[in-house]
């Protein structure tokens, strides 16, 4: 491809936007907004997990890359009814590209979900998601309140990493306390060294802004802004058996670390807020 190429294509029956430029490789889902690959120039080694088992049919979220969580985070909709959808409903709508700038930096689209509006969400907001790749990726999360009322919401930028090996990965920058949601929140000691033997499933209420991932000879490094929380996942071999979209061994070659509000923000008529992610 020559310098700055931007292209589609389909993935069954989902459109995704092919990105290449001289610092970096992506793939962008337009279902769901979602990065699904980035690969910098300067290693050509993939940062993001994707599922083998990943479905491309429209008919759930996909497994891996960089899934956006909103206007809620896992359940935390504040509503009775327990068939609205995890995660919110955004990492299954159609999303449109709005904008795209080349240049030496790299390539920068925006994205912008065909609707906000849906499953009992009561604000009226206005989101879009912009994504920079070059060096690095940056994926930026911006809500605006656009509505006459006052919203709350949560939100994550739910990224599945590679690694080489998830027990012999460490990861660094984390201390202090976390949730555990396997137990039912119960508040524990941040493990240190910081490794992985069994489910993990971690709510960190922190505003931390590095992290790196040490797996074998590699590391990621991760930056967060505009979080409450750094959410770490990973399922582990029983749990992934029960989910369909992932193979029985995709445990051991991901990590999620997740860029998060999970404590609720509030935004008023015309404020916004943007949750970032940068990965490098
Ligand atoms: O963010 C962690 C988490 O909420 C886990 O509890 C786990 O269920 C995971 O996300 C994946 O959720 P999903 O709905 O994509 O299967």
């Amino acid at each position: 491809m020559p310098k700055n190429k931007v292209a589609t294509a389909n993935r069954d029956k989902i459109d995704v936007v092919l990105i290449e430029n001289t610092l970096a490789s992506a793939e962008v889902s337009l279902f769901g907004g979602q990065v699904l690959s980035y690969v910098p120039k300067r290693d050509n080694r993939e940062r993001l997990w994707l599922s083998k088992n990943a479905q491309f049919d429209r008919a759930k979220p996909i497994r891996g890359g960089i899934p956006i969580c909103w206007p809620w985070f896992a359940n935390r909709h504040g509503k009775s009814d327990q068939n609205l959808p995890a995660h919110g409903y955004l990492r299954q709508q159609n999303w449109q590209m709005r904008q795209l700038i080349s240049n030496d930096q790299g390539s920068e689209i925006t994205l912008v979900p065909k609707t906000t509006e849906g499953f009992g969400f009561n604000g009226v907001a206005n989101v879009h998601l912009i994504i920079n790749v070059g060096e690095h990726l940056s994926v930026s999360l911006r809500t605006r309140n656009v509505g006459s009322e006052a919203f709350a919401f949560t939100a994550a930028l739910h990224s599945y990493f590679a690694v080489e090996d998830i027990r012999r990965t460490r990861l660094i920058g984390l201390s202090g306390d976390y949730e555990d949601s396997l137990q039912q929140g119960k508040i524990c000691p941040t493990p240190s060294p910081y490794i992985f033997h069994q489910e993990t499933d971690r709510i960190h209420l922190t505003q931390t802004e590095n992290l790196r991932v040490e797996s074998k000879q590699q590391t990621t490094q991760i930056c967060s802004f505009g979080h409450d929380s750094l959410v770490v996942w990973n399922p582990w071999r029983e749990k992934s058996q029960t989910i369909a979209d992932m193979d029985d061994s995709g445990y051991t070659n991901m990590l999620c670390i997740e860029t998060a509000i999970t404590r609720g923000l509030t935004l008023a008529p015309c404020e916004d807020h943007t949750l970032v992610q940068r990965i490098y």
